[in-house]
């Protein structure tokens, strides 16, 4: 597209906006400084540097498209690249198993900081900041229950590896200055029918306040609530209700994956009523499709919800945005691109509503009208502003990334 193209349609469309009382430079500068945090694992379909163990846990990629990263330098040359089709400065989100192990078999309850200065160095060279994840699947000791396995050796190893995990975390957070976000997923559950649900869940809480006691200055924990796990379909520990109250007793921030609730679930709602008791919440956007398939994210309409919910409330400060998907079926970068970019259009509609005339009209019960606006802000001309951010940011317009990934396959993926 023509500069002259976008500059125009951009400067008709914020005179649309201003009309019903919306800033839309203002809408564009809060986009350009609200990072998404890029998950390393969408470079690699979850495989990380470790060992050639399967992926368990109840998550599986599917597909087997050529490219996929095989090393370090790979996933770095190919967050780079995709970064590279990005408006705005965005965090790199890394599981423990991204380590830079050096050749070594350095186990879980071994991890240390030094695992991943390489990885602080280049953040840093790269201008992003790094978020993290401990890593309890796909290990000989994952088995079905990790941090509340009744076994006290295997519930140890476990518990170890996340408080070492804090550790680096804190030392990533304290490099760059800003606080590192950790998250703590597991997958403890069972396939079957288990007696034991209450017994599992205290074990659970109790592994949590153990890691979590000590603080740390450079990191934020949170931890992720989930519906299920493959071939752990009866029950899951780290259930909804099990971290809603944790979270609320113990003030941690609570990871919202919109993949993890009942297909029929309105995921957003969950966002104002969390907000009144967690004291923040981390973001794993994705799109299950059926089940948690992780499918790639899209401008959809429970994307979109979520992120209205969220400017509604007024707690962009308090929501950290992170990715939560791996497709293996396309060309990874290119469904790294879609997705991050897919959740900037839905924030920046958000953004982009007529809040402040919308809530006039439900304040003065004036129905009919509130309904009517929301329909009209739908064709707004949202696609102008959006170009115009890509524009002003560097990065390609419209469809004009597709032949940049095709070149990026040609040359370095298809080579792999
Ligand atoms: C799994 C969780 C978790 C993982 C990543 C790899 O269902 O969503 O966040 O996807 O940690
Ligand atoms: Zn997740």
């Amino acid at each position: 597209m023509k500069e002259a193209q976008i500059l125009k349609a951009y400067e008709q469309a914020r005179e649309r906006y201003a009309e019903l009382g919306v800033d839309t430079d203002k809408a564009v500068e809060i986009l350009e400084r609200t990072p998404i945090s890029l998950h390393c694992w969408q470079t690699d379909d979850v495989v990380g540097f470790e060992s050639s163990q399967a992926l368990s846990g109840g998550i599986q990629t599917t597909g087997n498209y050529p490219g996929r990263a095989r090393n370090i330098d790979e996933v770095r040359a190919d967050v780079k690249f995709a970064k590279s089709l990005l408006a705005g400065h965005h965090r790199l989100n890394l599981h423990e198993i991204y380590g830079d192990f050096k050749g070594q078999f350095v186990d879980r309850d071994q991890v240390e900081p030094k695992h991943f200065e390489s990885w602080i160095q280049w953040a840093r060279e790269n201008d992003m900041k790094l978020d993290f994840n401990s890593t309890s699947f796909s290990h000989p000791k994952s088995g079905d229950l990790t941090l509340a396995n009744p076994d006290p050796v295997i519930r140890q190893f476990w518990i170890e590896h996340t408080k070492r995990c804090r550790k680096v975390a804190d030392a990533m957070g304290k490099a760059q200055g800003d606080p590192c976000i950790m998250n703590i997923w597991i997958h403890d559950g069972s396939k079957d029918i288990t007696v034991e649900r209450k017994r599992y869940r205290e074990l659970l809480a109790s592994s949590l306040d153990d890691i979590l006691s000590e603080k740390l200055g450079g990191m934020k924990d949170c931890v992720e609530a989930k519906l299920f796990g493959i071939g752990l379909e009866s029950y899951t520990v780290g259930s909804m209700d099990f971290f809603e109250g944790y979270c609320a007793t113990r003030k941690v921030m609570y990871t919202l994956d919109t993949g993890h609730y009942e297909p029929t679930e309105n995921v957003s709602d969950k966002v104002s009523a969390l907000l009144l008791f967690v004291p923040e919440l981390m973001l794993h956007v994705s799109r299950p499709v059926r089940w948690d398939s992780d499918h790639v994210t899209i401008m959809n309409d429970p994307t979109l919800d979520l992120f209205k919910e969220i400017v509604r409330a007024g707690a962009l400060d308090r929501a950290h945005i992170g990715l939560d998907y791996f497709d293996a079926s396309i060309n990874r970068i290119g469904a790294y691109v879609i997705g991050t970019r897919a959740t900037q259009k839905c924030l920046l509609s958000a953004l982009l509503e007529p809040l402040a005339k919308l809530r006039e009209y439900e304040d003065s019960g004036r129905g009919f009208q509130r309904l009517a606006l929301l329909e009209e802000a739908k064709t707004l001309p949202f696609g102008a502003v959006y170009d115009y951010f890509n524009f002003k940011n560097g990065v390609p317009v419209g469809p004009e990334f597709i032949p940049e990934i095709e070149k990026y396959e040609k040359d370095i993926t298809s080579k792999r």
